[in-house]
């Protein structure tokens, strides 16, 4: 497969991506990992006993946050350990490709329940509704889909600005404070000021709470006081941050990515 500059354009990419790609044709990383070659059992049924049988769930990536971060985060917050296999040469991924196992020949990858799972919308979806994060019917469900593809688009805005020049990244930092402040955030504010309750939706513990702290924290990357007028949310905020699962997710060390820094940018011109 050849991925050309116009290609790259076309797709809409995660930061990572352009960054690991670029690394992944990059000649000095000429040192091909031994790829995961795990079988796992299929299971039936979604249970942990399955689980235990099949494994845990292996996530095939690039070392950042890119269209897995959300991925990471959902297991993390369901309580699921789980392994990755960072894609850092060429040979790793020519060898995925080889394998069959990209259906359409792109990642994000999670091995999972004896199924190799691409696009990252299904997987996510396969998650939440296996670890009942999902809501109790179709409509709760449709909530949280609008509210996780408003923090979607959110989070995609932000994922764009480190590949972008100074001048573009400081136009595109203004909007992205601007539509948090204005389109996003007020919808969440209002939602959990009108209910009074502690989660987005159901008065249950939801993939759209876990989605929406992993916007806020991103926003607040590039604004920390994003919240300030935003007090439901900062209570919201606080609430989410210590659910146990997703307060080790946040300490340092966890399977967490950082924001892409300059360093790992720069290596995309390597
Ligand atoms: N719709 C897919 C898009 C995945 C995607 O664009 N993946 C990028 C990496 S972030 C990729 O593999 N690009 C290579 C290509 O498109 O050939 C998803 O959401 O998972």
């Amino acid at each position: 497969m050849q991925i050309t500059a116009a290609l790259l354009a076309a797709v809409p990419l995660g930061t990572a991506w352009r960054a690991g790609w670029a690394r992944l044709g990059s000649a000095q990383f000429s040192s091909p990992q031994a790829g995961g070659g795990r079988h796992f059992v299929s299971s039936r049924c979604g249970n942990r006993k399955s689980e235990v049988m099949a494994g845990k769930p292996k996530l095939y990536y690039f070392d950042g946050r890119g269209k897995m971060e959300s991925i990471r985060w959902l297991l993390a917050a369901a309580g699921v350990e789980f392994e990755e296999e960072f894609l850092e040469t060429r040979e790793q991924y020519e060898k995925l490709l080889q394998s069959g196992s990209l259906l359409f020949q792109q990642v994000p990858l999670v091995e999972i329940d004896g199924m190799k799972m691409v696009q990252t919308r299904a997987i996510l979806n396969y998650i939440a509704a296996k670890y009942n994060l999902y809501g109790k019917d179709l409509k709760e469900r449709a909530l949280i889909d609008m509210y996780v593809e408003g923090t979607t688009d959110l989070m995609g805005l932000i994922m764009q600005l480190p590949l972008q020049s100074a001048e573009m990244r400081e136009k595109n930092l203004a909007l992205i404070i601007e539509r948090a402040k204005t389109r996003y955030f007020p919808v969440y504010e209002k939602a959990l000021k009108d209910h009074g309750h502690d989660y987005l939706v159901g008065n249950k513990f939801s993939w759209a709470d876990i989605h929406l702290l992993e916007a806020i924290l991103m926003v607040e990357e590039c604004k920390p006081d994003i919240l300030s007028a935003f007090p439901q949310l900062q209570a919201f905020k606080g609430r989410i941050s210590n659910i146990p699962t997703i307060k080790k997710f946040l300490q340092p060390g966890s399977q967490r990515k950082p924001p892409a820094d300059d360093k790992y940018i720069a290596n995309d011109s390597d």
